[in-house]
């Protein structure tokens, strides 16, 4: 029997990887350790999560001290002082009107949060017939049955497709090649495919949709990155057919694209916005959702004695968890990290477009520090050149990521120029060789 056995890994080639297993055993600031012993420069941040780097002394230090004095209290009407002075820090950095701060443990968690908070103050509002629900084709808010139902990735819907959530549509995804190949950062043409929701409202009829939720850029299906006003027009459908709009952004947050909150980057405020990963720069699990005071005063109309909203997790707001994000909000201050990523986005976007001229490059789209590179699929085996080039990369010391054949880039927000030649390089001699 294989050791390997019993864990079945997450959207992982179990067989694959348990024949020739990657292990990484120890991780510090921009380096992983592999079990023998080589080091691996992270190009991926963990997982979008990571953007300080690993191992962050001062976050570390936050979870060793926390863990000690108070390992873990209940949620449900008991509270512990550090998760709500971080609801408090996280509010703060949120756009004006953000009063409030739900907690869960993870993107997916927080997505299903979102959704159930948009029907609740419909029904508090006395407009119950708002439940129907809108995602976009090719985005991803999780794995849950809320996010899964929402969120538009073909493969994730298939197989559970009799279980998704009933009442719900996407409108159309932003992505067209020949309209917007090789943009650097947002597309000048597209901003009309945000009209797609007024056919939704027709169809539909507005008054009986609770949410539209996006991803200001999508991150999952390869880096699509909103064309030129195209946010702004949703939000404007929004308004105008009292739909809330929740932006996901469990990747865009915490400097991602060089700002705490992509909506504030793009300059249009949803009223509730999905968080997790870079909130505890990956150290602990933890998700967020942000809502705006009006939603939050809608739900607090019912008899103070009872429970405003019958929703939460055992683990909502974890004092580890709590420890290790005040901490990371911390770092970013004090290191001025969202600075420091805007300021890097220049450079990580020449040195992504200078492998136009690679073979099998189809497409390279970036925002922030966002990027992905989109290869031509090998004939009757879509993804395999993608899963090659990952491989390659590793065997030669950098960690990148393939969804399917688009290569993903998330860089450290504090990366080196150094840093990003070799992860380009690396990429490069790896295209070179993939048939
Ligand atoms: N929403 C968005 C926008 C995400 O990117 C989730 C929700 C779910 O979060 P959790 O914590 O439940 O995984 C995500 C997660 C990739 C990749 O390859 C992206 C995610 C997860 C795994 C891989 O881009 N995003
Ligand atoms: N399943 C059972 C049997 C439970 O008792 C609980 C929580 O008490 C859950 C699921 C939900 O777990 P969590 O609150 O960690 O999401």
């Amino acid at each position: 029997m294989n050791p390997l056995d019993a864990y079945w890994m997450p959207f992982t080639m179990n067989r694959a990887f348990k024949a020739a297993p990657r292990m990484i055993s120890r991780a510090r600031g921009h380096y992983y350790t592999t079990d023998d012993g080589r080091e691996l420069l992270d190009g991926f941040s963990g997982l979008w999560t990571s953007g300080l780097g690993h191992c962050h002394p001062k976050i570390v230090a936050a979870v060793q001290g926390q863990v000690a004095e108070l390992d873990y209290a209940m949620s449900f009407q008991v509270g512990h002082p550090k998760v709500f002075e971080l609801a408090n820090r996280l509010t703060a950095m949120a756009p004006a009107g953000f009063t409030q701060c739900f907690f869960t443990n993870s993107g997916s968690e927080a997505a299903d949060t979102a959704l159930k908070i948009a029907l609740a103050y419909h029904r508090a509002c006395g407009e119950g017939q708002r439940t129907r629900l809108i995602g976009r084709e090719r985005g991803y808010h999780g794995v849950n049955f809320g996010g899964m139902s929402v969120g538009g990735i073909p493969a994730n819907r298939k197989v559970f497709s009799a279980a998704l959530l009933p009442g719900v549509d996407h409108i159309r995804h932003t992505h067209s090649l020949p309209d917007m190949a090789f943009s650097r950062g947002q597309p000048s043409w597209g901003a009309h495919l945000a009209d797609d929701l007024e056919r939704l409202c027709a169809l539909h009829d507005g008054s009986n949709i609770a949410a539209l939720i996006v991803e200001p850029v999508a991150g999952s299906t390869g880096i699509l990155v909103p064309p030129i006003g195209y946010l702004q027009r949703l939000r404007e459908l929004c308004d105008r057919h009292g739909i809330l709009l929740i932006f996901d952004e469990v990747i865009t947050a915490f400097g991602r694209v060089g700002a705490p909150f992509a909506a504030e980057r793009f300059g249009v405020t949803p009223d509730i916005i999905t968080t997790a990963k870079g909130i505890t720069n990956g150290v602990m699990p933890m998700g967020a959702v942000l809502v705006r005071d009006a939603i939050y005063q809608a739900l607090m109309q019912r008899p103070a004695h009872t429970v405003e909203l019958f929703h939460g997790y055992t683990y909502s707001g974890h004092p580890l968890a709590a420890a290790a994000a005040l901490s990371t909000l911390e770092v970013y201050a004090e290191e001025h990290t969202f600075a420091t990523a805007r300021a890097l986005e220049p450079a990580f976007e020449e040195a992504l477009h200078a492998l136009r001229d690679a073979p099998h490059v189809v497409d390279i789209r970036n925002f922030g520090l966002m990027g992905g590179v989109e290869l031509a699929p090998r004939a009757g085996a879509p993804g395999a050149r993608g899963y090659e080039v990952f491989l390659k990369c590793f065997e030669a010391g950098v960690v990148i990521r393939n969804g399917g054949d688009v290569l993903q880039f998330s860089p450290f927000l504090n990366a080196t120029p150094d840093e990003l030649a070799q992860i380009f390089t690396t990429v490069r001699q790896a295209l070179a060789t993939t048939a």
